[in-house]
C-alpha cells in the first residue's frame, strides 16, 4: 500500500526536506498551504520537488480546514511542521505564536483523532523548551523550563501530543529537535543571517553586520539530517518523544569566525554588536543528548558543524552572485 503523507508547514525549510525524503521513498504528498501574499514554494523548487506534492489550502488556527485537509490526503502519516518559528518575533506576537504553536497542535490532533485516529504523528518540539538549562546535555529527561513565549507555546504543543497519545492510544511522537539549519534556511534566523552577509561583504554589497547575543551557544545541525529521525519516529512499533542533535555546541561568535573564515574574511572586521538585538530573555546555551534516538531508532547525525556552514556560505555567494548578474 503506498504511504500517504501531510505535511503541515511545508514550505519552511523541514518541510521541503522532510518532501525530498518521502518523494524517495515513494509516499503521496500532500502540504497544508496558507495563503500568503509572496511567493513561498521556492525552497520546494529548490529540491526539485514542487511538482511532487498536492498542496491543500489551510491554516493550524482554522480547525475546519484541517478536517477537510486529512479528509482529502487520507494520510497515514501527518507531520506537524507548521508553527511561528521564529523565537525573537515571539515576544511582539505572543497571541498569535500561541495561537499557531499551541492551539494549532490541538487543531490538528483533533482533526486526526476523529476522522482518522489510526494515523500516525508527527509534532516539531524543539530543544527552546529546555530554556534555562542547569544541566551539560539536555536529554527526555531534562526539565524544561521556557524563555520566550514561543518556548512556552512550543512546551504546550509538545504535551497536547503526549496527552493525546496517553488518553486516546494515537501513534503520536514528538521530536524535541535542537537548531538545524541548511542552505534553505530563513533569514531571520542567526546562521543564515550571518552566511547571506558573509556573501555580501565579500562581493561588495555590504560592509557590516549587525547581530546581538554572540556569546550564545548553540547545538547546530543538518536539517537534511533530522528529517530522517522525524521518518524514523513514524516507522516505530510504539510512538515516543526523542532529542535530535548532534551533541556539540558552537557560540554565535565562533559561527561567525567559520563562516566569514571560509570566504578570507575577518569577522572581527564587520561584525558589529548591536544591544537592539538582544532578546528580552535568551537561551544561553543548549547541547542535546541523542543517545536514545541513536540506540532506539539507529539516528545519528552526519553533518559536522564546519562542513554545514561552508555549504551555506557557498550556497550565499553563489544566490548573491546571480542577483548581481541578474
Ligand atoms: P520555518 O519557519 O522554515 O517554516 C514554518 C512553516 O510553518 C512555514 O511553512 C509556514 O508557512 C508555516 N506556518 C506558519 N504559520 C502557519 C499557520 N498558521 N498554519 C499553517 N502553517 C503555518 O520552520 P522550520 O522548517 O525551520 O521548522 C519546522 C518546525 O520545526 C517548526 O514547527 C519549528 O518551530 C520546529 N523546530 C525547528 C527547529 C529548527 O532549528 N529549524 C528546531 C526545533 C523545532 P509560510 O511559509 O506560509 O509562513
Ligand atoms: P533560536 O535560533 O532562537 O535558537 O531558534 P536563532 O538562529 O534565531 O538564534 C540563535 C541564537 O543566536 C542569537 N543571536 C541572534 N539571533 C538572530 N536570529 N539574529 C541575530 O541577529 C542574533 N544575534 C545573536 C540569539 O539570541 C540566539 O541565542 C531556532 C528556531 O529554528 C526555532 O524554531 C527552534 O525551535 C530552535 O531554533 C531550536
Amino acid at each position: 500500500m503506498t504511504k500517504r503523507a501531510l505535511i503541515t508547514g511545508i514550505t519552511g525549510q523541514d518541510g521541503a526536506y522532510l518532501a525530498q525524503l518521502l518523494h524517495g521513498k515513494g509516499y503521496e504528498l500532500f502540504g497544508l498551504v496558507a495563503r500568503r501574499g509572496t511567493e513561498s514554494l521556492w525552497r520546494l523548487r529548490e529540491l526539485g520537488v514542487e511538482q511532487a506534492v498536492s498542496l491543500i489550502q489551510g491554516d493550524l488556527t482554522d480547525l475546519s480546514s484541517l478536517f477537510r485537509a486529512v479528509e482529502t490526503a487520507q494520510p497515514t502519516e501527518v507531520y506537524n511542521l507548521g508553527a511561528q518559528s521564529f523565537v525573537g518575533a515571539s515576544w511582539a506576537q505572543p497571541a498569535v505564536t500561541a495561537q499557531v504553536n499551541s492551539i494549532g497542535v490541538v487543531n490538528i490532533l483533533e482533526a486526526v483523532r476523529r476522522s482518522r485516529p489510526e494515523t500516525r504523528f508527527y509534532q516539531a518540539s524543539s530543544s527552546e523548551m529546555f530554556g534555562l538549562v542547569r544541566n551539560d546535555a539536555q536529554d527526555e529527561s531534562t526539565p524544561f523550563y521556557p524563555r520566550s513565549p514561543y518556548g512556552v507555546s512550543k512546551l504546550a504543543g509538545h504535551w497536547f501530543t503526549v496527552n493525546y497519545r496517553e488518553s486516546y492510544g494515537m501513534h503520536a511522537s514528538s521530536g524535541i529537535l535542537f537548531n538545524h539549519e541548511s542552505p534553505l534556511r530563513g533569514l531571520e534566523f542567526v546562521t543564515r543571517k550571518v552566511t547571506d552577509a558573509v556573501a555580501r561583504i565579500k562581493l561588495g554589497k555590504q560592509s557590516e553586520l549587525r547581530l546581538g547575543n554572540i556569546d550564545a551557544q548553540r547545538d547546530w545541525g543538518f536539517a537534511g539530517d533530522y528529517v530522517e529521525a522525524m521518518w524514523l519516529m513514524l516507522q516505530q512499533d510504539k510512538p515516543d518523544d526523542y532529542v535530535i542533535a548532534t551533541g556539540t555546541t558552537t557560540t554565535v561568535r565562533e559561527m561567525c569566525r567559520i563562516a566569514f573564515s571560509h570566504a578570507g574574511l575577518n569577522y572581527e572586521n564587520h561584525v558589529i554588536v548591536d544591544p537592539k538585538l538582544f532578546r528580552p530573555a535568551d537561551v544561553d546555551m543548549l547541547r542535546g543528548n541523542a543517545a536514545k534516538a541513536q540506540r532506539v531508532l539507529g539516528w545519528r547525525p552526519k553533518t559536522e558543524v564546519t562542513t554545514l556552514l561552508r555549504a551555506m556560505v557557498d550556497a550565499d555567494m553563489r544566490r548573491v552572485g546571480r542577483e548581481r548578474a541578474a
